[in-house]
This record gives C-alpha cells, structure tokens and sequence, in this order.
C-alpha cells in the first residue's frame, strides 16, 4: 500500500465535543493505526492472513475492553473512548475491528457481565492483555438471523455439561483460546459457557477462500461430546436475551468503527482527485466528481452526530437496542456506499491494493451482514416504532 496520508475529516468540529481524554485516547489509536497496521495491512489481507503481531499493540492502545474496569484489566474508558479506538482501528482494517470487538464486547463484556468473581479473575485480565484470544459462537449452519432456533445443546452429566453442536463463520475461532458459546439445555433454555481450547472433542477448522474481510480468521467450532465442568457455565444471565446483550456493544462500537473504514476512503478519493489530471485539469474540479465527494463528507459528519449522540447516551446507560440498530445499519450502509464511489473517483487505481478502498469495500459485505444483517436492523427499527414484530 502507498504512504499513509490519512487526514481526519471534521467537518462539523466535532472534536470540540470531545474531552481531553477521548483525544488523548483517540489519537493514541489514530498514530498506532498509521505506525503499526498501515504498513502490513494490505499484505496480510492479500494472503489472507490474521497479523499476530499487532495482538500487544491492540492490547497496549487499549483496545481490548476499553470500557471493562481497571480491576480486571481493562481501560475503564467511557464508551465514547470505546467508540473512538473503534473508528481508528477499522480505518485501518475492519479485520482488525472485528478482533477487537469480538475479544472486548461478546468475549470479556459476557464475562464480567454474565460471569462470577473466579471467571472474571481467571480470564479477564489475560484477554485484555492479549495473552488470550477469544471468540463468540452465536451463529449455526442453520441459525444465523435466527439464533434462537440454535440446536447446540448441553446434558447436564452430574459432575459437568457434555456439548454437542457446531457453530459457523465465527471470528478468530482458529485460535482463539477461549470460546464464549451459546447452547440450549435439557430445559430448551439458551445458557453461555466458556470452552477452552484442548477440551477433548472441541475443533476448530477454519473458514478458506473469502473474498472480505480477509485478515480476520473465520471458523467454526465443533462441539463433539466436549465435556465442560460446570465452573464454566455463566451463572449470571441465560435466555436469547443474554447473547443478544453482548451483541448490542459488539453493535455500538461498529457504528464507530464503519466511520473510520469510511472516512479512510472518503479522505483518499479527495486527495486522489486533486492530484489525477483529466483533460488538462485535477478531476476534483469536475462537477460529477464534487458531487461524490460533497455527498460522502456530508454522510460521514451526518453518521458522527448521531454516534456521538449515542455515545452520550450509553454513557448515561439510555441507549436502546433500536437505537444502536439505526446507528449499526446507518452507518454501515454509509460506509459501504461511499467505499464503492471512492473506488470509482480512483478509476483503475482503485482496484489495486495501493490503495485500501477496495479492501473497506470488501470487508463491509461482512459488517454489513454480521452482528445482525441491514434488514434484521430495518426490522428492529420498524419493530420499535409500530410495536409489531415482521420476523415471523
Ligand atoms: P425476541 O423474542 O425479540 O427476544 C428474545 C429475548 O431477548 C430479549 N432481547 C434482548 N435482550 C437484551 N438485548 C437485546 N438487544 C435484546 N433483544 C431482545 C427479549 O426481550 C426477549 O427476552 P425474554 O426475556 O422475553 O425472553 O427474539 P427473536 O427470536 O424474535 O429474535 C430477534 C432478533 C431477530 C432481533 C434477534 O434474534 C437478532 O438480533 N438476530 C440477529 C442475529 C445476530 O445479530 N447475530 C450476530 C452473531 S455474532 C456476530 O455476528 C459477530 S461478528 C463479530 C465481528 O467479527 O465483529
Ligand atoms: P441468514 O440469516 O440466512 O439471512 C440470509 C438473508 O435473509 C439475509 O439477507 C437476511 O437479511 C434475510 N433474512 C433473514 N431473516 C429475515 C427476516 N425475518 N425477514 C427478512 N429478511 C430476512 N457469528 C457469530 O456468532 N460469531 C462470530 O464471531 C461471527 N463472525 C462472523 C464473521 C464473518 C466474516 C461473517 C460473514 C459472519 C460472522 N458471523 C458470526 C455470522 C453472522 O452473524 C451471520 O452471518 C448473520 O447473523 C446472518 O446470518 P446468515 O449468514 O445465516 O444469514
């Protein structure tokens, strides 16, 4: 990939809105992104390959449970913080996003959230070091909008749980260490528990030949008579609901995120077109081309106010499961929609890895389906604001 030239848009001076230390925070992140992830990204996408080296450097910027107190481990940053590392780490990659929500809001938020004392002293502080990796086993071969309708199952054996199941496209299950998995017991009821890797029975076969997000590892995980002691049942929650908990963080902080893979191509479609020359003049004096890029900084300023907005508002714990949905589907689409202009402002360049527009393209097929698909979002939307439920 060319330099990193990356300049911030802030159109609507947002960053006045922000405290001295969301921009500490932030701009640690921003500077990590440009020092350690800029450089290998574009490699590590192309031959599809997760970059374990920035595992200390994501733990150092604080990115694993930003907002997961200090006793544990982790930042205790407010979650417009939580927010801000988002955006930067996915306007590098939104591979690496995804690393860091999976391991910070559906491994760690379950934990401290849904565990007891001896599992947030036994795993927390390891994952927010980044000594442990974790993954998220939500999604079925034949669950994925659906989950409620999971058939992995525990048997309640006396001394411990035997499982049995499987899970599918689940990130960083390859090697991840610990698993945060979802099954039904004998009661039909949806219990988490934490499996780890070396259980007997327990594999891991990763996912080959994806076209997008290409420097996360997929997987699935094969539950095959997997004896799990009863230690590692969460005690705190269970039902759909206690899954679904951890997928309203895991949401919010892709509504920063999708800002960040955004702004990125949004910043380098602009300085492309004031260098490239067309019929003797730079192609951001073409009308056509100002539209496009008069339209993305528009949206992008649009999808800032309303995360910040409900950045306030999950700090003060007022933030619905509706209102991340908008602000997940929102900004997602948005960024996708500007990822395929900027693409075209950069004409053949554009198709190349010298620059990461077509890589955000790619990896925002997969935002854009996972932690819930654009139309189960619509669906959550419309839900809310008629009362009337049109899954079924
Ligand atoms: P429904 O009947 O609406 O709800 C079941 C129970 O859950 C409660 N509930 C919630 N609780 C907490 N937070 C939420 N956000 C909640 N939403 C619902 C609800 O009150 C109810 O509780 P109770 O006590 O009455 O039982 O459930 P449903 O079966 O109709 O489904 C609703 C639907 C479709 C919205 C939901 O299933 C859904 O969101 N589906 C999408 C699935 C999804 O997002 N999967 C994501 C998998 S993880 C992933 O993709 C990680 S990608 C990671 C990365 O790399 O970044
Ligand atoms: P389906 O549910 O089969 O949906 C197919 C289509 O039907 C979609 O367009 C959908 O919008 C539409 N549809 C479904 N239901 C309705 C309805 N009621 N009304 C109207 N339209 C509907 N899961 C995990 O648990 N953990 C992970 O770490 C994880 N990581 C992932 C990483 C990647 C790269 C990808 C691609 C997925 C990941 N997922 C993960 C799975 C992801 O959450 C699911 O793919 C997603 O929830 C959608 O499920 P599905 O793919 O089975 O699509």
């Amino acid at each position: 990939m060319s330099q990193d030239l990356f300049q911030a848009p802030d159109y609507y001076q947002l960053d006045e809105l922000l405290t001295e230390e969301h921009l500490l925070v932030r701009n640690a992140a921003r500077e990590w992104v440009k020092r350690e992830v800029s450089p290998i990204i574009e490699e590590a996408a192309q031959q599809a390959k997760f970059p374990k080296s920035i595992i200390s450097g994501l733990a150092e910027i604080g990115a694993f449970g930003p907002y997961i107190p200090e006793e544990y481990g982790g930042a205790g940053l407010d979650q417009i913080s939580y927010g801000l590392i988002m955006q930067e780490i996915e306007r590098g990659d939104s591979g690496i996003r995804s690393t860091a929500s999976v391991q910070s809001s559906l491994v760690m938020y379950p934990i401290w959230k849904y565990g007891n004392e001896a599992q947030r002293q036994k795993y927390l502080p390891k994952l927010a070091s980044g000594e442990f990796l974790g993954c998220f086993g939500l999604t079925e071969p034949d669950h994925g909008s659906n989950p409620g309708g999971m058939t992995t199952n525990i048997k309640d054996m006396g001394d411990y749980y035997l499982l049995n199941g499987a899970k599918m496209w689940i990130s960083n299950a390859p090697f991840a260490d610990v698993a945060v998995v979802w099954a039904k017991n004998e009661e039909g009821r949806i219990k988490g528990l934490i499996v780890e890797r070396g259980m007997e029975g327990f594999s891991t076969p990763e996912t080959h030949n994806k076209w997008s997000l290409r420097a996360s590892a997929t997987g699935e995980l094969i539950f095959d008579n997997v004896k799990i002691p009863k230690e590692n049942i969460l005690p705190n929650k269970d039902g759909l609901g206690a899954p679904l908990g951890c997928l309203d963080s895991a949401r919010y902080g892709i509504a920063w995120g999708a800002i960040g893979a955004a702004m990125d191509c949004y910043d380098t479609a602009l300085r492309y077109a004031k260098q490239r020359i067309q019929f003797d003049k730079p192609i951001a004096g073409m009308q056509l081309q100002q539209k496009k890029l008069a339209e993305m900084i528009t949206e992008i300023t649009k999808a800032q106010l309303l995360t910040w907005r409900l950045g306030v508002l999950k700090n003060e714990n007022r933030a619905t499961t509706a209102q991340i949905s908008m602000a997940k589907r929102n900004n997602v689409d948005m960024a996708i929609h500007i990822a395929r202009e900027a693409r075209q402002i950069l004409g053949a360049m554009g198709i190349t890895g010298e620059y990461s527009i077509m890589r955000h393209m790619m990896n925002l097929e997969s935002v854009i389906t996972y932690e819930g698909t654009h139309d189960i979002h619509l669906l959550i939307t419309g839900m809310d604001i008629t009362g009337i439920s049109a899954f079924k």
